[in-house]
C-alpha cells in the first residue's frame, strides 16, 4: 500500500501520543465542557441535577439494563473490572475521530432498525434485526481481559452470546473457511476520518478463520456493564475476541460474510507488517515499533493511572485457544 501515507497519530502507540497526564487533563476539561453545555448536548439527562449528570457515565445512564442476566462463572475471575466511566470514555472508533475521546461524536451513530446481514457460503442466509437476535440467542455476561495492540489493557464485563450459536443458526457450507465482519459506514455520518483518511479501506472490517469463530471464547457483544452497548463501544452489536488484539473486534456490525478465502481487513490492508490477520496477543512478538512484552492496565477511579504488568500469551486464554495454533 505504497500510495497510502499513514498519519502520524495512527502510527504512534497510545502511550506516546496520549500520556496519562494529557488524558486526565482532557477528561477534566471534558467534564467542565459537559457541565457548561448541558443544554446543547444531545444526550438525554438522567435527572435535573447537573452535578449528578456530570458524575455519572455519560452515555451509559440512559441505556437499558438487561434483566435476569446470568454471569458465566467460567469467565468471571480475571482481575479488577475496569470502571465503566473509563471504558466508555476511552475508546478507539476511528469512524468518529482519531483520538480516544470520541464518545460524544459517536452518539451520531443511527442504531434504529438495525439489521445484520449474514451472507456467503451458508445454508441459511439471514438478515437479523435486534429482536431476532435477542429471541434466538441466550444472552450471558462474561468478564474478559481486553488488550489493545497499543499495549494498554482493561477488564470488561460484556453481555452477549458466543459466535458459535450463530454458526449453528446459519450453517456454513463445507467451503466456508473464513468470515468477514463489516462495520457500519456512511460517509455522511461517520465523518471522523475527515480529510486524512477518506481513502482508507472503509468500511472497517475484520476477519476470522471459521475455527476461530467456532471457539467458545469468540463472542458477539450487545451490552457492557449489564446494559445495552453505548454507541462508542460499538452498539448495537460488536465482536469481542479476547485472545486477539483489540482491533480484531469490529464494532457496530452490519454484515457477516462466509468466504472460502482470507478476506481483506482494515488494518491488515493499511499496514500488513504491523497488523497481522491473526493478531493473537503474544508477549514474544513485538510490534515493529514497540515491545509487546508488557502492557499498561488502567487502575480505577479516582486516579485512572496506568500500571505496568506482563503481557500474557493469548491474553491469558491459552487453555481455550492454544490448540488452534499448534
Ligand atoms: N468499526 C470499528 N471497530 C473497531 C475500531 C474502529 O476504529 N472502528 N477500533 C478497534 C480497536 S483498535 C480497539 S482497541 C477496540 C476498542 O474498543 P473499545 O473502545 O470498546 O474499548 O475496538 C476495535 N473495533
Ligand atoms: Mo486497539
Amino acid at each position: 500500500m505504497a500510495l497510502i501515507r499513514i498519519p502520524q497519530s495512527w502510527e504512534l502507540p497510545e502511550r506516546l501520543i496520549t500520556p496519562e497526564s494529557t488524558f486526565l487533563n482532557r477528561r477534566r476539561f471534558l467534564k467542565s465542557l459537559i457541565g457548561a453545555s448541558l443544554g446543547a448536548t444531545t444526550l438525554p439527562l438522567a435527572g435535573c441535577n447537573r452535578t449528578s449528570a456530570i458524575s455519572t457515565q455519560p452515555g451509559l445512564d440512559e441505556l437499558t439494563p438487561y434483566s435476569n442476566l446470568s454471569q458465566n462463572p467460567q469467565f468471571s475471575d480475571v482481575g479488577q473490572v475496569t470502571s465503566p466511566e473509563f471504558a466508555t470514555q476511552y475508546n478507539n472508533y476511528y469512524e468518529f475521530g482519531g483520538s480516544k475521546s470520541i464518545w460524544k461524536a459517536a452518539q451520531a451513530l443511527p442504531t434504529e432498525n438495525w439489521q445484520v446481514e449474514v451472507a456467503g457460503l451458508v445454508k441459511n442466509p439471514q438478515t437479523y434485526d435486534l429482536d431476532d437476535i435477542q429471541k434466538k440467542f441466550p444472552f450471558e455476561e462474561r468478564i474478559y481481559r481486553f488488550r489493545c495492540v497499543e499495549a494498554w489493557a482493561m477488564v470488561v464485563p460484556w453481555v452477549g452470546f458466543p459466535m458459535r450459536l450463530l454458526l449453528e443458526d446459519v450453517e456454513p457450507t463445507s467451503d466456508a473457511k473464513f468470515v468477514r465482519f463489516s462495520s457500519f459506514y456512511d460517509p455522511k455520518i461517520t465523518t471522523g476520518p475527515g480529510f486524512w483518511a477518506v481513502n482508507y479501506p472503509w468500511p472497517y472490517a475484520e476477519g476470522l478463520r471459521i475455527e476461530e469463530m467456532a471457539n467458545d471464547l469468540a463472542f458477539f457483544a450487545t451490552g457492557i456493564y449489564g446494559k445495552t452497548l453505548p454507541k462508542q463501544n460499538g452498539a448495537p452489536l460488536r465482536m469481542v475476541i479476547p485472545w486477539k488484539y483489540g482491533f480484531k473486534g469490529a464494532k457496530s456490525i452490519v454484515k457477516i460474510e462466509f468466504l472460502d478465502k482470507q478476506p481483506a481487513t482494515f488494518w491488515n490492508t493499511l499496514a500488513p507488517n504491523e497488523y497481522g490477520f491473526e493478531a493473537n496477543v503474544n508477549p514474544n512478538v513485538p510490534h515493529p515499533r514497540w515491545s509487546q512484552a508488557t502492557e499498561r492496565i488502567v487502575s480505577n477511579a479516582p486516579s485512572f493511572t496506568w500500571e505496568e504488568q506482563p503481557t500474557l500469551l493469548y491474553n491469558g486464554y491459552e487453555e481455550y485457544v492454544g490448540e488452534l495454533y499448534t
